[in-house]
């Protein structure tokens, strides 16, 4: 007696890999929003965006999306939030306790959660294992993402990405702030860099700093901490979060004056 009642040969499972998989990547060509780094603040923006019926993009380097989360701090894989943010964990069904005020949440769940929260949406295509190597603009806007596979990237070879458009791009990148670099660079305006850990008051600093770089670049996260100054925070994560709903609505207020 077969397991199986309708086996997959090898052939059928490399053909319908490569038909769904080029289908969104071709689909992914023209967006709403590109959403560059699939950690906690580019994931709440993207699917905060989804549900107001934008089309979006999430673009993440790693094998594993969800950044920073994964290891909680020095591997004790367990993460802190403010009680303000309990209804984003609703949003995206994130089981949490209270203790002393504060909420502590399992960071593979968190982690897992607010990915799955992302990817499940029908109004994102989701792909990780790709790199955003350059900003694309036109005019004065910047109007896109160049990305590679992260492999060709990792490997140095010489081998040329591809353009992937949007109306508006979100920098959610953390620490290396990719984007906002490529940006200032060319603009010949420097990044503040972040300054020391104190988890308060980087905490209101990442939410304060999330804005408008350019015309059509955002920064959330990290990366706007790193652009303005603001201090590093550790792993408490409320400040991602609130940094990811307040892109989606700078975002969405630029996309609608846009449109006009
Ligand atoms: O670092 P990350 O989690 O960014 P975040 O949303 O959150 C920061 C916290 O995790 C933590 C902290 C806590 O309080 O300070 O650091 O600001 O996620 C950034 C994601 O961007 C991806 C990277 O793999 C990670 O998953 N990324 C980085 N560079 C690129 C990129 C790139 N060039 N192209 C695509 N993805």
């Amino acid at each position: 007696m077969k397991s199986f009642s309708v086996p997959v040969p090898d052939t059928k499972v490399s053909s319908l890999i490569m038909k769904h998989y080029f289908k969104d990547l071709e689909d992914a060509v023209k967006s709403d929003v590109i959403v560059a780094g699939a950690g906690p603040s580019g994931l709440t923006c993207a699917w905060t965006l989804a549900d107001q019926g934008y089309k979006v993009t999430v673009l993440d380097r790693r094998l594993a999306p969800g950044g920073g989360i994964w290891g909680g701090a020095m591997s004790f894989n367990k993460v802190v939030l403010q009680k303000d943010v309990e209804w984003i964990l609703k949003e995206a069904d994130v089981p949490f306790v209270e203790d002393e005020g504060a909420l502590v949440v399992s960071a593979p769940l968190f982690a897992s959660k607010l990915i799955a929260k992302a990817a499940a949406h029908p109004g994102i295509r989701f792909f990780n294992m790709l790199t955003v190597v350059d900003l694309h603009s036109t005019g004065d806007k910047i109007t896109g993402v160049v990305v590679n596979n992260s492999a060709i990237e990792m490997a140095g070879l010489h081998v040329d990405p591809m353009v992937l458009t949007a109306k508006a791009v979100l920098d959610a990148t953390g620490h290396d702030a990719v984007l906002a670099n490529l940006y200032s660079r060319r603009a010949g305006t420097g990044l503040i860099r972040e300054s020391f850990m104190n988890a308060e008051k980087g905490e209101e600093d990442v939410v304060a700093n999330t804005r408008m770089l350019a015309p059509g670049l955002f920064v959330a996260g990290m990366a706007a901490n790193n652009v303005e100054g603001g201090c590093r925070m550790g792993p408490i994560f409320g400040g991602m979060l609130l940094s990811g709903k307040k892109a989606a609505r700078l975002i969405i207020n630029y996309l609608s004056e846009n449109s006009k």
